[in-house]
């Protein structure tokens, strides 16, 4: 991974590396991966429009999210399933990220025990809930969330069913028996994590998740818990309001990285509307296809406070581990700040809507 100079480097090196069906379930879109291409395709749309003669012989890309310290306006998206990249899995993604100073978001579906990758975590653990048909497990999973530490509960809605990606389908990709998902509920006993892995995600779904949550069930799980909530998979501004009225302290604007819904509008095209709508009464995170650092400039630039950061945080993991990780975030951090020093955006703060057309 020293050789790579890109994420897209770290993404082919990854490519050959990775068994099949793994790297087919990381890279898949939903159906036509329309909006998998949408993503990429609205910032690579995006001008900018760069200041000159400003004094950027120092550029500080530090900021803060929920009050957490950044170091750069990046966090890593919650993403299932990583000792498929790795045998160090969630706790390799979380010595990484910890090595970078970027909070991690651990998914429901991780790969390890909130509790282990608590333990691993060298920076701020955020996690990632789905609300489980049985309310009590999902009570019970919020309790051990909060006491291994984690400082804020993710709550993803653009999933309320999976959908369908082709190429798991074709490969009839299931989940390895001996990679348990340690955070679902033990159906009865103490039912072996590897017994709970259900194939793929489908099953997992289909077994365990709640297609019915509305907002009623956010009030809900927002009396369980003190954890600042933060809701994932906004695509609208009317729900980006409810969301405030609701408690949310945090939206992600988010498709899921065009996994969820195929022809959803491009998150960063989702961005603009829903700053306007909540109009700084919460934190806006942005996700799905930021590669770059001027990526990350354009989504400041729209609205968002940080972006997350999904695939490459696989490549890099696929690749070389938690060094693997460190490296990716490293790459980006690096490409922000001269992305900043080009545009003549010292700081964040500096990162305003007249830099993008
Ligand atoms: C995801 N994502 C996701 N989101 C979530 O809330 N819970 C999850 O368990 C997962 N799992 C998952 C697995 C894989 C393989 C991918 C690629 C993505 C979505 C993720 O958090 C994020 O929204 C997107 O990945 C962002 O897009 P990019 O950066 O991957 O383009
Ligand atoms: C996915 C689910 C796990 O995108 O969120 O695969």
């Amino acid at each position: 991974v020293d050789d790579a100079l890109t994420l897209a480097d770290v993404e082919r090196l990854a490519a050959d590396r990775l068994p099949r069906a793994a790297l087919d379930y990381y890279a898949s879109g939903a159906d036509d991966e329309v909006t998998l291409r949408r993503n990429r395709a609205a910032f690579e749309a995006r001008a900018l429009y760069p200041r000159v003669l400003v004094d950027v012989a120092r550029v500080d890309p530090s900021t803060t999210a929920l009050g957490t310290p950044l170091p750069m306006p990046v966090l890593v998206a919650p993403t299932a399933f990583h000792r498929l990249a790795h045998p160090d899995g969630e706790a390799g993604t979380a010595r990484g990220a910890g090595a970078a100073g970027v909070p991690m978001i651990l998914s429901t579906l991780a790969t390890m025990s909130v509790e282990e990758v608590a333990a691993a975590a060298t920076g701020p653990l955020w996690f990632q809930l789905y609300i489980f048909k049985d309310r009590g497990a999902t009570r019970a999973l919020v309790d051990r969330v909060v006491a291994a530490g984690c400082r804020a509960l993710v709550l993803t809605v653009d999933a309320p069913v999976i959908a369908r990606r082709d190429r798991d389908a074709r490969n009839g990709f299931s989940l390895p028996p001996e990679l348990g998902l340690a955070n679902l509920p033990a159906a009865g006993a103490a039912t072996p994590a590897g017994e709970r892995t259900h194939g793929g995600v489908a099953g997992v779904f289909a077994d365990y998740l709640d297609p019915s949550v509305t907002w009623r069930d956010l009030d809900w799980l927002a009396a369980q818990t003190r954890l600042p909530i933060v809701l994932k998979g906004i695509h609208r501004a009317d729900d980006a309001v409810r969301s405030v009225d609701h408690g949310a302290r945090a939206i992600v604007v988010s498709n899921h990285g065009g996994r969820q819904l195929d022809g959803a509008v491009a998150s960063l095209d989702a961005l603009p509307p829903i700053a306007a709508a909540v109009d700084g009464r919460v934190e806006l995170y942005v996700d799905g296809g930021v590669r770059r650092g001027t990526d990350v400039v354009k989504a400041l630039a729209l609205g968002a406070r940080a972006v997350l950061l999904g695939r490459p945080i696989l490549w890099g993991l696929a690749v070389g581990g938690d060094r693997g990780v460190a490296r990716v975030l490293g790459m980006l951090r690096e490409e922000l700040e001269r992305a900043m020093a080009l545009c003549g955006a010292p700081t964040v703060a500096a990162i305003d809507r007249s830099l993008v057309g």
